[in-house]
């Protein structure tokens, strides 16, 4: 007999706003018992050319062409019909059914948002209807591992107007007993860098992800910015505090080359410049370091740095279990980021996840720098035990709403929460 109370008898969205004031859509699933789950859908700026398609209206009239009323139709109409009845339990099946109406390898015909949104709210009605927290709904009894947070405290590239081409800035307090402590860690350091910016004649307006946006000379002054602020806030960089950096290369590629600081460079070039960089300062991970078409780059990053950096591919998977194997033969990157906005439901978002612990790589899980205010990424970390989330700042609720989750998980498990903690990085 199939249990009624878990049926899906509804699935409506609406056009909501993100955090940059643009349209997305919030998606909310409805079961026969009553219960119900409801997702908000993420936007990046920054994205891979193999990303699942975001679809937008294209109304010139209305919201500069974004859109998403037919997204929201697609929901509204062809998506709830194919899901009615269906057990929300089995949450591959309901992926499956969204990733066949929709035909399309890239999800473009009804749209990933359209099709993620529905995903996402499946699993929070199931969670609810299995009256059990969505971390341990998705992760069983083994969802037990808080992630370290890797914080964007300052910004560049295509979040914010100042002249720094590296697009994120991020500290990582891996040292820390547990996510409490980090998260604390990290808002005294973002505290501090405010502070010194202030100090040294520097704006201390925010971008997109909350890191502050100052116009700097180099990108190593950013990076010695980043370790003051640590001492500043009684840590040691390099022992309690560690930096990473997200490049986003696919922004500065120029023809076959790089354009770094109004300067044409090899992808040779830029990997020398990410060791010196890693010989000065403390960096633990560089993410997008080349390119997402340069995989001869990647491969002559991760055999110079891959020993001793994770190298993370974020455009160069776009959350792809089929590109990741490909990286994984091409001795491409040691890392992946998970953006389930990029692939487009929670089983392949799974999936990925659970490939990339089988072929040894890391993986963190990460925000998208258009946010609403849901957190399924923060319980989607807990649940794989991947162990790193990046959700920018500790400052604007879009982000800090991720971390505030992770908190409270952390004190409803109690003495079973352990901390994931430098060794999440998967180095020696
Ligand atoms: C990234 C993300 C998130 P966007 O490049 O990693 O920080 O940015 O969402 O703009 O792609
Ligand atoms: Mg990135």
């Amino acid at each position: 007999m199939t249990d009624i109370a878990f049926e899906i008898v509804d699935v409506r969205a609406m056009e909501i706003l993100d955090s940059r004031g643009q349209p997305t859509l919030e998606v909310q699933v409805t079961l026969d018992g009553g219960s119900r789950g409801r997702a908000g859908v993420p936007s990046g700026a920054s994205t891979g050319e193999k990303e699942a398609h975001e679809l937008r209206d294209e109304d010139p009239g209305r919201y500069g062409g974004r859109g998403v009323l037919k997204a929201a139709e697609a929901v509204n109409g062809e998506i709830a019909d194919a899901l009615a009845g269906v057990d929300v339990r089995r949450q591959r099946a309901v992926d499956d059914i969204l990733i066949q109406l929709d035909g399309t390898d890239s999800k473009s015909r009804l749209g990933a948002n359209a099709v993620l949104g529905a995903s996402l709210a499946a699993a929070y009605a199931a969670a609810a209807a299995s009256r059990t927290p969505l971390y341990r709904y998705l992760g069983g009894v083994m969802a037990n591992v808080l992630p370290v947070p890797l914080m964007n405290v300052l910004n560049g590239g295509q979040h914010a107007a100042n002249n720094i081409e590296v697009q994120e800035f991020m500290i990582v307090p891996a040292a820390a007993d547990s996510f409490a402590e980090a998260l604390r860690w990290g808002a005294e350091i973002y505290a501090a860098l405010g502070g010194e910016l202030s100090a040294g004649g520097y704006s201390s307006s925010v971008g997109d992800e909350g890191g502050y946006a100052p116009n700097l000379h180099s990108e190593e002054e950013a990076l010695q910015f980043l370790c003051s602020a640590i001492r500043k806030a009684g840590l040691q960089p390099g022992r309690q505090v560690w930096l990473a950096l997200d490049v986003a290369a696919n922004d500065l590629r120029c023809g076959g080359a790089y354009r770094l600081r109004q300067r044409d460079v090899s992808a040779g070039e830029l990997v020398n410049t990410y060791e010196t960089w890693c010989g000065d300062y403390p960096i633990i991970s560089i993410e997008d370091g080349l390119a997402e078409d340069d995989w001869s780059g990647w491969k002559l990053l991760t055999d110079r740095l891959g020993g001793r950096v994770q190298l993370v591919g974020d455009d160069l998977f776009v959350t792809s279990a089929e590109l990741l194997r490909r990286g994984q033969r091409e001795g491409a990157a040691n890392a992946i980021l998970i953006k389930p906005n990029q692939i487009g439901t929670v089983s392949e978002t799974l999936h990925t996840m659970s490939t990339a612990a089988r072929l040894n790589y890391s993986a963190c899980v990460s925000h998208r720098s258009g946010e609403t205010s849901d957190t399924f990424i923060s319980d989607l970390a807990v649940a794989a035990r991947c162990g790193q989330i990046k959700s920018g700042a500790p400052c604007r609720t879009d982000r800090v709403v991720k971390y505030n989750r992770l908190l409270r998980i952390e004190k409803s498990l109690d003495s079973a929460a352990e901390f994931a903690g430098l060794q999440a990085f998967m180095l020696e």
